[in-house]
C-alpha cells in the first residue's frame, strides 16, 4: 500500500495523478519550479516542496532534487508523468536505490526501448510484427542499399536512436539513396550523436494505431484496447479517440495480443503503450513501446470505465491487475483534443502572456476536462505549452463527435493564442467526420483547416459593440459619485448624459484597421463600420445582447490593448488602437525568441530586405522546429544570436526595422 505519493511532474498530468491519489486516500506531494510556485498543482497536493528555478533542468529534470524532496517528506512512491525523468532509466534506479517506489516499469524494461534497432531485434524474436527491413549493424552504403533494392522503394531510413520523426528520410528511387543516406546520418548525428540507420519499407498514408497494455509484478498482463492517434501535425497528436474507426473484432485481438507479448518480452510491468502503423490493407507493423502513462489515456478511461492511475498505483504497491482481459469491454467511443497555447496563423509558434480568462466547459459524465492552469496563470516559455486536455465521450463516434464540438464551442480562453478554432475546422472536415482518419490528413488538407475568415461579419461588429458598450457603461458607473444609489448612473441600463453624440473606435481585427462607431439612441445602440451597420441592445452586466433582435449570450473579456467576445460559440479577438497613430509607437522594432531553444537555421543575411511574413530563423524547441517570421515589410538589421546557439525565452534575436 502506498501512503505518500511525491508526483514528479507538473501541469495536467501532475493535477490528474493527485485527484486519483486522493479518492484513493493516498497523502500528495508536489514538486514545483519557481515559475510555478502559485501553480494548480501546488495547491491541489497536500503539501509541496520547491525544487529550484525555473528552467527544467534546474528543477522538474534534476534527478537528486527530486529525490531530496521525496525522502524530505517521507514519500514511499514516486509517480513521474509523462515527459520529464518518466522515461529514464537513472531516475528509476536511484528511486529503488532510496527505498523509493518508482510507479512505472523496471529500468531494464525503459532501456530496452531506448535504441530503435535494438527494439525491433526484440520485437522480432518475440513474434511482434515489423515492418519488411533492416535494422542490422552493418552500415556500409552499398550493402544498405542492397537491402533497400530488395526490401522496395518506397524505402524510408530512419535514425537507431531517433523517434517523433527525427532523422527519417523517405527515399522513392535508388538514384536517390546514397544522398538521402548521407543527410539522414548527418541528422541523426547532429539530434543523437549516434547515426546508426535502420531502413524499412516505407507504409504509405498508415495509421498510428497504439494499444494501451498493463503487466503486473506476478507475470499477470491485459490489454485495454487501442486509441487511433493518427491525427498529428509535425509528429504532435492534435486528436485522440478510441476505439479506432473501421477496428474489427478480430484485428483487435490481434494486435492486443502482440502488445502483449511485446510487454512480455522486455519484462514490463505497470501501464505502457506499444503503438503500431496500421496500413490499408489492416497490416499493423511495431513502431515503438512508451513505458509511461501517455497523455491520450482519458480516452482509455471512457471506454472501459477504468482509472488508470488507480492501476498504476495498485500495481506498483505489488497488487495484481484489478480486471481480467474478459472483464474488459469497451462501451461508446471518446474523444481527446489538446487544446495549446499557439498561433495557428504563425506556425504553431508558442503563445505565451498572461492567460487572462480560462473558462472550461462544465464537466459532466460526458465531458471532462484534464488541465493544469487557471485563469490568471501565466503561459511561460519554459515548459510544454499544452492548456488542457479535452475529452468527450458518446455512445457512438458521431456523438462524441458532436459533443466535443459543442464543448470546444463554450471554452472560452481569451489573453493567449490558442488552437481551439483550429481544433474545430479539424474535428468538423467531413474526412475526419467520416473516420478517414491517416498520418497525412492535417497536410493533405492544411488548405482547408488552416484557412481563416479575414472578413468582419456584422455580427462581429455586433459582439465588439456589445463589449465596449459594457464597458463604457462599466468606466461610467466608476466615475459616478458612489453615495447616491438613486443615480441614474446606477442604473444599469445604458443611461448616459453628453454621450449623444457618435464615439469613433479604432479597432483592429485580424490584421485590419477598421472604424467603428457607436451611437446610442433610446435603449439602442447603433453601430456602423464602414458600408456595414446594425442596432443591438445590450444588458450590460448580464451577457446578454439583442443583436438585430435576435436574443445572444456573450462574454467580453479585456485583455492587454483590447478584447475578447465570446458570442454564439466563436471568439471575436479585437485590439483598441490609439485614436492617432504616433508615428514611432507600434512598430516592430526587433524579434524575441517565443520560448527556450536552439537555433537551427538563419534564413537571411544581416541587412536584408524583407518582406511581411518573410521566415527569417528556424528555432527548435519543445522536440519542434519553429519558424520566426518578419512581422512586418522591413529591414533585418542584425542576428544577435547564431546557428546552433542556446537562447532563452524572450531574449532578442534580431534586430528588425520595419519599414
Ligand atoms: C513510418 C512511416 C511509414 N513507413 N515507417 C513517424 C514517427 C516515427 N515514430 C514513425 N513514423 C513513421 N514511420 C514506415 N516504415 C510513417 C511514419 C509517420 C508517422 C507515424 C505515426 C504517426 C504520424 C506519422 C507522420 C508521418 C510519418
Amino acid at each position: 500500500m502506498i501512503r505518500k505519493l511525491l508526483i514528479a511532474n507538473r501541469g495536467e498530468i501532475a493535477c490528474r495523478i493527485i485527484k486519483t491519489a486522493r479518492r484513493l486516500g493516498v497523502a500528495t506531494v508536489a514538486v514545483y519550479s519557481d515559475a510555478d510556485a502559485d501553480a494548480l498543482h501546488v495547491q491541489l497536493a497536500d503539501e509541496a516542496v520547491r525544487l529550484g528555478p525555473a528552467p527544467a533542468k534546474e528543477s522538474y529534470l534534476d534527478i537528486s532534487k527530486v529525490l531530496d524532496a521525496a525522502t524530505q517528506t517521507g514519500a514511499d512512491a514516486v509517480h513521474p508523468g509523462y515527459g520529464f525523468l518518466s522515461e529514464n532509466a537513472e531516475f528509476c534506479r536511484a528511486c529503488h536505490s532510496a527505498g523509493i517506489v518508482f510507479v512505472g516499469p523496471p529500468a531494464g524494461a525503459i532501456e530496452a526501448m531506448g535504441s530503435k534497432s535494438a527494439a525491433k531485434r526484440i520485437m522480432e524474436d518475440a513474434g511482434v510484427p515489423l515492418v519488411p527491413g533492416y535494422h542490422g549493424t552493418n552500415q556500409d552504403p552499398g550493402i544498405l542499399e542492397g537491402y533497400a533494392q530488395r526490401i522496395g522503394y518506397p524505402v524510408l531510413l530512419k535514425a537507431a536512436a531517433g523517434g517523433g520523426g527525427k532523422g527519417m528520410r523517405r527515399v522513392d528511387r535508388v538514384e536517390d539513396f546514397y544522398a538521402a543516406l548521407e543527410a539522414a546520418k548527418r541528422e541523426a548525428q547532429n539530434a543523437f550523436g549516434d547515426d546508426l540507420m535502420l531502413l524499412e519499407r516505407y507504409v504509405v498514408n498508415p495509421r498510428h494505431v497504439e494499444i494501451q497494455v498493463f503487466c503486473d509484478q506476478k507475470g499477470g498482463g491485459i490489454y485495454l484496447f487501442e486509441r487511433d492517434c493518427s491525427v498529428q501535425r509535425r509528429h504532435q497528436k492534435v486528436v485522440e479517440e478510441a476505439p479506432a474507426p473501421g477496428m474489427t473484432e478480430e484485428l483487435r485481438a490481434r494486435m492486443g495480443e502482440a502488445a502483449l507479448r511485446a510487454a512480455q518480452a522486455i519484462g514490463y510491468v505497470g501501464a505502457g503503450t506499444v503503438e503500431f502503423l496500421l496500413d490499408a490493407r489492416g497490416a499493423f507493423y511495431f513502431m515503438e513501446m512508451n513505458t509511461r502513462l501517455q497523455v491520450e489515456h482519458p480516452v482509455t478511461e471512457m471506454i472501459t470505465g477504468q482509472d488508470l492511475v488507480a492501476w498504476q498505483l495498485a500495481v506498483a504497491a505489488g497488487e495484481p491487475l484489478p480486471l481480467e482481459q474478459e472483464d474488459l469491454h469497451i462501451l461508446g467511443h471518446a474523444m481527446e483534443v489538446r487544446i495549446y497555447a499557439e498561433d495557428p496563423d504563425n506556425d504553431f509558434l508558442p503563445a505565451t502572456g498572461k492567460l487572462v480568462r480560462h473558462r472550461p466547459p462544465k464537466e459532466s459524465e460526458s465531458v471532462r476536462v484534464d488541465t493544469g492552469v487557471q485563469s490568471g496563470d501565466e503561459i511561460g516559455v519554459h515548459y510544454d505549452p499544452m492548456i488542457a486536455k479535452l475529452i468527450c465521450y458518446g455512445r457512438s463516434r458521431r456523438e462524441a463527435l458532436a459533443k466535443l464540438d459543442r464543448a470546444l464551442q463554450e471554452y472560452q480562453i481569451a489573453g493567449v493564442r490558442h488552437n481551439i478554432e483550429f481544433l474545430r475546422r479539424v474535428i468538423n472536415h467531413r474526412e475526419f467526420a467520416g473516420g478517414r482518419v491517416s498520418t497525412h490528413f492535417i497536410e493533405d488538407f492544411e488548405a482547408e483547416i488552416l484557412h481563416q475568415e479575414h472578413q468582419l461579419t456584422p455580427q462581429s461588429c455586433a459582439a465588439i459593440a456589445a463589449c465596449l458598450s459594457d464597458w463604457e457603461s462599466r468606466d461610467l458607473r466608476a466615475a459616478a459619485p458612489r453615495a447616491d444609489e438613486h443615480s441614474p448612473w446606477h442604473g444599469g441600463d445604458n443611461w448616459r448624459c453628453n454621450l449623444a453624440s457618435a464615439r469613433s473606435h479604432n479597432i483592429e481585427y485580424r490584421g485590419q484597421q477598421v472604424q467603428l462607431s457607436l451611437r446610442h439612441s433610446g435603449e439602442q445602440l447603433h453601430w456602423q463600420c464602414g458600408d456595414m451597420q446594425g442596432a443591438i441592445r445590450a444588458l450590460p452586466g448580464r451577457e446578454i445582447a439583442l443583436v438585430d433582435g435576435r436574443r445572444m449570450n456573450y462574454s467580453c473579456v479585456q485583455t492587454r490593448g483590447g478584447g475578447s467576445v465570446f458570442i454564439d460559440g466563436t471568439q471575436v479577438e479585437f485590439s483598441l488602437l490609439p485614436p492617432d497613430l504616433g508615428e514611432g509607437d507600434g512598430r516592430a522594432q526587433g524579434l524575441d525568441a517565443p520560448m527556450n531553444g536552439t537555433i537551427v537555421t538563419l534564413l537571411v543575411e544581416p541587412g536584408a530586405q524583407v518582406e511581411k511574413d518573410q521566415p527569417l530563423l528556424v528555432l527548435e524547441a519543445m522536440k519542434m522546429e519553429h519558424t520566426l517570421r518578419a512581422p512586418a515589410a522591413g529591414t533585418v538589421r542584425e542576428f544577435f544570436c547564431a546557428e546552433g546557439e542556446l537562447v532563452d525565452g524572450g531574449s532578442l534575436l534580431i534586430d528588425f526595422a520595419e519599414e
